[in-house]
């Protein structure tokens, strides 16, 4: 795909990621957009994203650009862009995606067989924001120009903010050669921020809240299938003991997945009674998004995660069924 050859004559043009927007969905989104605006100066570009954490806010550059509720004074974009989902994650901003004129879907995610007139979908990239990156790098402004030559501390830092994201730092399986390589060269253009404490910023640091909510789920985990496997439950009354919000919880399957012997990580938290989020993490011996699929979530081979209401005694049973199933079929038992 030639981004700039689909949108060539669009007069608006509307981005998005998915809701519960994480670094790599505003970063494309915003990425996307600064650029295309720099590219097509007459277009109109419009960049939506649900609300987002605040240390992501702190850091992602243009967020004064972020339409943060979908507009009423567009009733039809020529271009609608869904960016690291399919359409069914678009939330409030889903109808404009449907009813634009040309409709474009960039994503990573291996569940996404696309949803849009024009796909550009790669699940081995490690972010939404590498294929981003690597469709501008391919891209000639009507000058004759590579597009590459747009590229600035703004755009760079929307793309390296997803870029960490995604990839937990350049420390998960997705990490390509290729995702170094963007992430050196976008590097370059990193002026405003130092990249030490934008990670630290976005990925390491936490409230006093999450470091307790984190102590608590460290605390009550359990190894089970002989130790190969680690769960950790937190239900609402001991949420809000902490004052503790789903946000809080992000970061704590990955802090379970460090423990030495484990396979398998799974955390579950309690979003309405016997509602639980499930996150599955795996060091690639099981595959957890076919498992997170089973109960109607997704996500990655590594990384996946899922709603599921039951009790959690029963949940972490099916899962745990599922595990030794997908073992059994890998050992030919
Ligand atoms: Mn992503």
């Amino acid at each position: 795909m030639r981004i700039l050859e689909e949108i060539r004559n669009a007069k608006t043009v509307g981005i998005s990621g998915h809701v519960n927007p994480d670094g790599d969905a505003v970063g494309s989104a915003v990425g996307l957009g600064l650029f295309i605006e720099k590219a097509l100066p007459g277009a109109r570009v419009d960049i939506f994203a649900e609300d987002f954490k605040e240390s992501l806010r702190e850091y992602m550059p243009a967020t004064d650009r972020i339409c943060f509720e979908p507009r009423a004074d567009v009733s039809r974009y020529d271009v609608f862009i869904a960016v690291d989902t399919a359409d069914d994650r678009l939330g409030d901003v889903r109808p404009f995606f449907r009813n634009a004129v040309r409709t474009i879907n960039i994503d990573h995610h291996e569940s996404n067989t696309g949803c849009a007139m024009t796909n550009y979908i790669y699940p081995d990239a490690s972010s939404t924001c590498e294929l981003v990156y690597d469709l501008i790098m391919k891209e000639t402004l009507p000058d004759g120009k590579p597009a590459e030559t747009l590229l600035d501390e703004p755009i760079a830092r929307a793309l390296y903010i997803g870029l960490i994201t995604d990839t937990g730092v350049f420390r998960y399986a997705n990490t390509s050669e290729h995702t170094m390589r963007v992430g050196g060269h976008l590097l370059r253009f990193l002026r405003e921020v130092e990249p030490g404490e934008l990670i630290d910023g976005i990925f390491y640091k936490k409230s006093y809240i999450q470091h307790q909510i984190l102590g608590r789920a460290l605390l009550e985990s359990m190894l089970i299938r002989g130790g190969t496997c680690i769960v950790s439950v937190i239900d609402r009354r001991t949420m809000s003991f902490y004052h503790a919000e789903s946000k809080d919880m992000d970061g704590i399957v990955s802090q379970l997945m460090l423990t030495s012997g484990v396979h398998v990580a799974i955390f579950l938290y309690e979003i309405a009674p016997l509602t639980y989020k499930v996150s599955l993490r795996s060091d690639g011996c099981v595959n957890v998004a076919n498992i997170a699929a089973f109960y109607g979530g997704g996500g990655h081979d590594r990384a996946a995660g899922c709603t599921i209401n039951a009790p959690y005694h029963d949940i972490i049973n099916n899962i745990s069924d599922s595990i030794d199933i997908q073992l059994d079929r890998i050992h030919g038992r």
